[in-house]
């Protein structure tokens, strides 16, 4: 019994100093000291032992027990402190290694347009108003004096989410919202994302961006129209633009109108880039409200005017900076926005 005890603490404690992980030292554990462990069993039989040698060997018994527990104990130590060193020497940061270089970017040339346009309408006493992408066909269509019949209304024109809902065309259901919230003297420019369900070409993409002007107040009339946008683009471009008014037709403005401006190449000279016209066509739309707008709104015609324009922020964006694609400002290609 005594030689047995001796085997199972030798045997035990080479096995724990060949330990490599805890797991084991586990598994050694259970194998003297578990239900069917190797101690466990021998003791089981000290009811064999004489009853003058029990004493001795229970003492050894013991101290077998405790000698192993220690070396466990021990080795546990060990292999914790080994893992920590190890994880340690792995895990750490040589901080004195060069960081990894970011590159900062900028606001994309459009949100710069759109921005600088905002800045230069709230300079000139308009308030900067916004509203969601996704509208009525009512504040999208209806209110803006559109036909039933209109082709801007069909579904091959536009992204309907619903029979009433869609993604709105332009931002004048904006405008509509405010004039159907707040009273004259109403001045406001709204600018951002509209949808058309257009093929993408050179000058064509589903999504651009507008922005809008609109005044309503007592005895607002076609000069102040003109004047309005002939400084706007004055400031915008120099003194040296001119603009030119040819009679258009919109359901929401009467009269309507498109607005050229000198070309940006030329200066008016004429030249390849404006066809020898001298004129960059077609930046701005714009018009007397609607009676029927203003009545839609819950605005007096024969008390309040208005007048309105919009531009295509995009094309705004494309002529100042001579973009001939307008794919361009959407791919996203750092290489193209790196000059902006
Ligand atoms: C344009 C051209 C002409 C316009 C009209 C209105 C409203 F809401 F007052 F009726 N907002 N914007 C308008 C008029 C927009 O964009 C080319």
């Amino acid at each position: 019994m005594k030689d047995q005890l001796m085997n199972i603490e030798t045997e035990a404690l080479i096995r724990i100093e060949n330990a490599k992980n805890s797991k084991d030292l586990e598994e050694i554990r259970i194998q003297i000291f578990g239900k069917k462990g190797e101690l466990t069993l021998l003791l089981r039989n000290m009811g064999n032992v004489s009853q003058e040698d029990r004493p001795l060997i229970g003492k050894i018994a013991n101290e077998v027990r405790e000698k192993i527990q220690d070396s466990l104990e021990a080795k546990k130590e060990i292999i914790h402190r080994e893992q920590l060193e190890q994880s340690l020497k792995n895990e750490s940061i040589d901080v004195t290694i060069p960081g990894q270089f970011i590159e900062l970017g900028h606001r994309h040339p459009l949100m710069q347009v759109k921005e600088e346009l905002e800045n230069l309408f709230l300079s000139m006493g308009y308030d900067v108003v916004e509203g969601p992408e996704i509208d009525t066909v009512e504040n999208n269509f209806d209110a803006l004096n559109a036909p039933e019949d209109h082709p801007s209304r069909d579904m091959s024109d536009t992204f309907y989410i619903s029979e009433n809902i869609l993604l709105r065309t332009q931002t004048s259901p904006v405008q509509i919202r405010i004039m159907k919230s707040q009273k004259p003297p109403i001045r406001i420019v709204s600018a951002g994302r509209t949808f058309r369900f257009d093929d993408v070409d050179d000058t064509h993409s589903p999504m651009f961006h507008q922005m809008e002007c609109l005044v309503v107040d007592k005895g607002v009339t076609l000069a102040n129209l003109k004047d309005s946008i002939d400084k706007f683009v004055k400031t915008l471009f120099g003194e040296d633009m001119k603009t030119r008014f040819r009679p258009h037709n919109f359901p929401f403005t009467e009269p309507s109108a498109e607005v050229d401006v000198s070309c940006l190449k030329c200066m008016g000279k004429g030249c390849s880039a404006c066809s020898y016209t001298g004129w960059s066509m077609e930046l701005l739309g714009c018009g007397m409200v609607h009676p029927n707008v203003l009545r839609n709104c819950g605005i007096d015609p024969e008390i309040y005017s208005g007048y309105a324009f919009g531009m295509g922020v995009d094309r705004v964006t494309m002529v100042k900076y001579g973009i001939s694609d307008i794919r361009l400002l959407f791919d996203n290609d750092v290489r193209f926005l790196k000059q902006f």
